[in-house]
């Protein structure tokens, strides 16, 4: 069957559909990826001659499968949309993270949405259109019944236990397409920037209230063996010596299991030993302060990882109270404590999150002085809560009528606008404008671009008090800040992203390193 999967994903890694089309390509069909990769300002959509691109390339279809995350949920409805007003008479199915945990708003733009992990599904669902059968019953899907109206929702089937049974993602890159200033061209080895975002696991047994773990372990609540599912080291080398051999260009890999620290201390020591012998090359990942060990990280760098992002997210008291996230201020310490032994050798991320109308003012400034007692150097990563649908905290907000409107507009922003951010959600504007200044590389001597004097003159008892009386100050530093957003957004990304691949690997080389 002829077949085209598009993703509205704004980097165009998506291990989602290209797994879904590595399983449809074991099954002998003929799939095509198209990577609708768009801005990163999400109140942006497609233009006219880019939809109708788009409509030529899958007029000849005999099923669509297309997938978004919920910030680019509006441009996979305005795909749809298209189709639709163009008659396009192909079956389309909607999967992926936002079509799992919004559901009963996705079913309203189209006839066929999968819930959940999708490889089983959209497998029974090509047989059945090939068999001319019926698709109502197929468990993940939520079918619109195109006579009556009336919608069938199957419940989800039980996770994949043995990930190894899966085929390996997509990356015969012959049959891939892109848009790229306007056009749908062809895809490029440079388009993947000398790097592959990787998962080598499934699922979190955790279920931070801002996350989306948090409702996907709901939904699988007594329908699996586990939630956290892993790849055995000898599947992870096998794919990723099959992109190195693929790619020439290919300089690292960039792990993204949620946690990649919960994985056993004898399953890292396996992976390592193999991933040094056979692939050799530079790696990241991210860790959970829970899970670190002075011994995994040992192994870790041994084996080429130069990188490693740590999730704080917010102080112990906030983590508990608003995060339901297990860690504790003395985790986080110890964490630091046995990163910073490797400093010479590992770039450290810390990713904390702000902006969040649950926290008091107390709590912005606990967390920065968290940070400062975390052994330097390292990167801070300071990110704006967005409450995404389906989380428990974006349920929480949703009840609480003063929050619904920094709710719908907070989910068109993205973790860095920092100004818009602070400007919608309007709570502790003085002290989390402070905290996302700090930003960036940390030394002994500052805070992203706050040399310590200025950090520690800004958060004295006087000046906050003095600044939260009076937010004149803070208004004006906004639009400044504001302005270099916008620089950010408008000028150095685009220039980043047409730059050659080796600037951008060497750029990634350095970009962390304090
Ligand atoms: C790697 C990763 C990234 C990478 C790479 C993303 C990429 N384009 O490849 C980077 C760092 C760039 C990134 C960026 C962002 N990310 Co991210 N990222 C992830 C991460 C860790 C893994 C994604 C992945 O590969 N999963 C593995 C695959 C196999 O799972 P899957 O995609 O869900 O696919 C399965 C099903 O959903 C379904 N399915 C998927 N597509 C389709 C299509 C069809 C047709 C069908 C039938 C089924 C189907 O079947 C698949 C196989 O079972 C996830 C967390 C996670 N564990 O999933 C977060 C996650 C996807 N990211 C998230 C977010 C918020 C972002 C950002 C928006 C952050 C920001 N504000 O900038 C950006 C923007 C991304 C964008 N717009 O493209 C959220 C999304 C929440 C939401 N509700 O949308 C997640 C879920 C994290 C979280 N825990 O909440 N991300
Ligand atoms: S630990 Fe990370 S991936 Fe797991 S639920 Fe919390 S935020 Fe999500």
């Amino acid at each position: 069957m002829k077949i085209v999967l598009i993703s509205t994903a704004t980097f165009p890694s998506d291990q989602g559909i290209r797994t879904i089309s590595g399983v449809l390509k074991k099954a002998g069909h003929d799939v095509k990826i198209i990577f609708i990769a768009y801005s990163e300002d999400y109140s942006k959509v497609y233009h006219l001659s880019e939809l109708n691109q788009l409509y030529r390339m899958c007029k000849d279809a005999e099923f669509i499968g297309i997938s978004s995350y919920a910030s680019t949920a509006p441009r996979a409805i305005q795909v749809l949309d298209f189709f639709k007003k163009n008659e396009l008479e192909v079956p389309i199915v909607w999967g992926g993270v936002h079509a799992t945990i919004s559901p009963e708003d996705c079913i309203n733009y189209v006839d066929i949405l999968c819930v959940g992990e999708g490889e089983e599904a959209v497998l029974d669902v090509v047989k059945a259109i090939e068999e001319k059968k019926s698709i109502k019953k197929i468990k993940n899907l939520w079918v619109r019944d195109k006579k009556t109206g009336k919608i069938t929702k199957n419940p989800v089937r039980p996770l994949i236990d043995n990930l190894d049974t899966l085929p390996f993602a997509d990356y015969e890159i012959q049959n891939h397409f892109i848009l790229e200033n306007h056009n749908l061209r062809r895809f490029k080895e440079e388009d993947l920037s000398g790097q592959i975002f990787f998962l080598t696991g499934r699922g979190c047994p955790y279920g931070c209230t801002y996350c989306s773990n948090n409702l996907l372990n709901e939904l699988y609540k007594g329908k699996c063996k586990r939630i956290v599912r892993w790849h055995t080291p000898d599947y992870i080398i096998e794919c990723i010596l099959n992109l190195k051999r693929k790619f020439n260009s290919l300089n690292f890999f960039d792990i993204r299991d949620d946690t990649f620290s919960l994985r056993p201390l004898e399953q890292i020591r396996e992976f390592c030993d193999k991933y040094k012998k056979k692939v050799n090359m530079r790696f990241k990942c991210l860790v959970d302060p829970r899970t670190i060990s002075e011994e995994k990280i040992k192994l870790l760098v041994d084996a080429g990882c130069t990188d490693i992002i740590v999730g704080i997210q917010g102080t112990e008291k906030v983590n508990k109270e608003i995060y339901k996230r297990n860690e504790t201020d003395s985790d986080v310490l110890n964490a630091g404590r046995i990163l910073n032994k490797y400093k010479n050798k590992l770039a450290v991320m810390y990713d904390v999150i702000t902006c969040n109308p649950y926290e008091e003012m107390q709590d912005v400034l606990d967390m920065i002085q968290l940070l400062k007692k975390i052994p330097k150097p390292y990167y801070l990563s300071v990110n704006n809560l967005v409450f995404f649908p389906g989380s428990g905290l974006y349920e929480r907000a949703k009840k609480d009528i003063s929050l619904k409107s920094q709710l719908e507009l907070s989910s068109k922003l993205n973790y860095w606008d920092r100004s818009k951010h602070i400007l919608l959600k309007k709570k502790n504007m003085y002290p989390v404008l402070i905290l996302n200044l700090m930003r960036g590389s940390v030394t002994n001597s500052r805070f992203g671009l706050l040399p310590n004097f200025i950090l520690n003159f800004l958060i004295s008892p006087e000046r906050v008090y003095s600044n939260v009386k009076n937010p004149l100050l803070t208004y004006f530093a906004l639009i400044f800040v504001g302005g270099m957003d916008l620089i950010r957004e408008k000028i150095i990304k685009p220039v980043y992203r047409s730059m050659p691949i080796n600037f951008k690997v060497w750029y990634d080389k350095i970009r962390y390193r304090v």
